[in-house]
This record gives structure tokens, C-alpha cells and sequence, in this order.
């Protein structure tokens, strides 16, 4: 009877045990503000995580730019001091520039997953990165120009434009001198005067308060945003079958709410002409040739960064005129 109970208790022991040991613990971070448009994502994909992986993969949520500068996340994904990054490729361009060309796509993510764009960029990332892209969660998104100077056309010679190397090819082409800043360092800049605008997708002024400090947006927006889930390749390699399934559900749930965007893109663009921000309007026909700058000088940059990958990337992610 004594012994019955004590093998018992001795296998309940070992059970916790093993439950324990195999739950793993991942850190993540995220290169944009917590509880703001572009952490979103990432805020949802750990509370999926951590409510279908109990007792197999949990997260440990570290947050945004308090935590560590958004420019500097991709080098600590990529040298496994934190496993698991929410950013966009313009801020790890240093280790691979193909990353902002996420912005000049004209296909969604589900096409991009079967044309072979994906994984073209996969091995980029495997190799520049030393990771794995889980889940594309902002798309469909454009980025703007806002500016506090009202302009008549698209010649932005004498501005002092705020960018990250999405708008820096653009502003540049169109005659603007730039100034690259974190989005934390914005609101200040605005308030200073030292910059005359910014570049900053449809969503999210309000998210830092820079409502407060914009006078216009520049219609038409161009490019689609990107903000993905990465994590590191040496992380995932040590999970089970298990635990990946786990993070990889969790992934594709996220991907597929980047619909929500078109909607809130409306819901934005409302919100901005209640706060009072003005929007800038083209002829259509400048309009056009705004819109055509953008990817023309877009790609063009691409290009120049990597003429091994860029021309290659093009044809994958362009959608044909
Ligand atoms: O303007 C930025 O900081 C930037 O590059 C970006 C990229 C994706 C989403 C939001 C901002």
C-alpha cells in the first residue's frame, strides 16, 4: 500500500517536472511604442501565445523603445539577445537593406507566400538576420507626408523632412534635405521647429500626440507600411513541433488581420480632419507623377543598396502596370 503511493507520488513529481522543463520562455521586444498602432500586432500575438501555449511556450513581453532604441532591435534579434522582435526593415537596414523593400509591395502577403517572394526573402533573412519571419502584421497601410509649410505642388526643396529610410529615396528625389529620427524623437523635432514635416504612414499620428504639432497630409499616400513579427533562427531551432505550432498559429491569425487596416485607414483619415489637420490635394495627373516617384526612386534605391537581390525583388513584389 506504502509503496503503491509512494511510486505515486514519485510520478507526479516527475510529471510536473517534465511539464516545467519543457515550457519555454521567449522574450520579446518591439521597436514601436507599447500599446500604440504598430505594437498591436505583437501585443496580440503574445496574448495568443501565452493563453494556447501554457505549459509549452509562454512570452516574456519586454516592450518598446524604453526597453531598447528602435533602430537597434534588429541586431539584438539577430545576436539572440532577445528572441523574438515586432519592427519594420527600415530599421535594420545596417544589416540588410533588402528589408525595406517589404514597402514597395503591390501583393499581399498570402500571394507573396506562393510566388515565391517569401521565400526568397526567407533566405535573406536566414542569412543577414540569422531568422525567421513569422507574420507580415501591417499591410496595406500607406505612409504619408505631413508637413506644418503649405505646399502647391510636389517640389519640397527647402523643406527639412524627419524620415527612416522608407521615405529617404522619395523626399530626396522630390528635393527636401531629411533628417533621420526614431519615431520617439518626432513630437519633439515638431515642437522645435527643426524639422518643417515627417513621413509617417495614415495611422498613428495621434498614437505620440503629433496631431498636436501637424498642420497638413499630403494626398496621395504611397508604398504599403510593413511591421513583421521576427524570431531568432537558434530560438526556434531549440522548440519542439509542438511549441512551434503554437507560435506558428498565433502568426498566421496575425497576418491575416492586416484586412482590418483598410478600414481603420478610413477611420484615420476622418479622425485627422476632425483634429484639423489639412489635407494637400494634387491634380490628378501630379498626383500620378508623385505616386510614380515614389516607386520609381523607391526601387531605384533598392537597387543601388542591392543590385544582387533588388532587381530580383522587384519582380516578385511589383504588381505589373
Ligand atoms: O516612419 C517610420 O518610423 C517608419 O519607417 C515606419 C515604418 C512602419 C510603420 C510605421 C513607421
Amino acid at each position: 500500500m506504502f509503496g503503491k503511493a509512494l511510486i505515486f507520488v514519485i510520478a507526479i513529481f516527475a510529471c510536473a517536472k517534465s511539464a516545467t522543463a519543457e515550457e519555454v520562455t521567449l522574450r520579446a521586444i518591439s521597436a514601436f511604442a507599447e500599446q500604440t498602432t504598430y505594437s498591436r500586432g505583437i501585443e496580440r500575438f503574445v496574448a495568443r501565445v501565452n493563453d494556447a501555449g501554457k505549459g509549452l511556450v509562454q512570452i516574456n513581453y519586454i516592450g518598446g523603445p524604453k526597453a531598447m532604441p528602435p533602430f537597434e532591435v534588429g541586431n539584438a534579434l539577430k545576436n539572440g539577445v532577445v528572441d523574438i522582435a515586432n519592427t519594420t526593415g527600415a530599421f535594420y537596414t545596417n544589416l540588410m537593406p533588402e528589408a525595406d523593400a517589404w514597402k514597395l509591395t503591390q501583393r499581399p502577403m498570402a500571394e507573396l507566400r506562393k510566388n515565391g517572394g517569401y521565400d526568397y526573402m526567407a533566405r535573406l533573412y536566414l542569412e543577414k538576420m540569422n531568422a525567421i519571419l513569422l507574420a507580415r502584421v501591417v499591410d496595406d497601410n500607406p505612409f504619408h507626408l505631413y508637413v506644418n509649410k503649405r505646399i502647391t505642388g510636389p517640389d519640397l526643396t527647402g523643406l527639412k523632412l524627419r524620415i527612416t529610410p522608407v521615405y529617404r529615396d522619395f523626399f530626396q528625389a522630390l528635393g527636401a534635405t531629411v533628417v533621420q529620427t526614431a519615431p520617439g524623437e518626432v513630437y519633439t523635432a515638431l515642437d522645435r521647429g527643426v524639422v518643417d514635416g515627417y513621413g509617417w504612414p495614415i495611422t498613428g499620428v495621434f498614437d505620440l500626440g503629433w496631431n498636436e504639432k501637424t498642420k497638413y497630409r499630403v494626398d496621395p499616400g504611397f508604398y504599403s507600411a510593413e511591421v513583421s513579427i521576427l524570431i531568432n533562427k537558434a530560438a526556434w531551432d531549440k522548440l519542439n513541433d509542438q511549441q512551434k505550432a503554437v507560435l506558428n498559429k498565433a502568426a498566421e491569425q496575425g497576418e491575416a488581420e492586416v484586412s482590418e487596416f483598410v478600414t481603420e485607414n478610413a477611420k484615420e483619415t476622418e479622425r485627422q480632419a476632425a483634429a484639423g489637420i489639412q489635407t494637400i490635394k494634387f491634380d490628378p495627373a501630379v498626383a500620378k507623377q508623385y505616386y510614380d516617384k515614389a516607386y520609381e526612386s523607391g526601387w531605384a534605391g533598392e537597387i543601388r543598396q542591392s543590385p544582387e537581390h533588388g532587381p530580383k525583388l522587384r519582380e516578385f513584389f511589383s504588381k505589373p502596370n
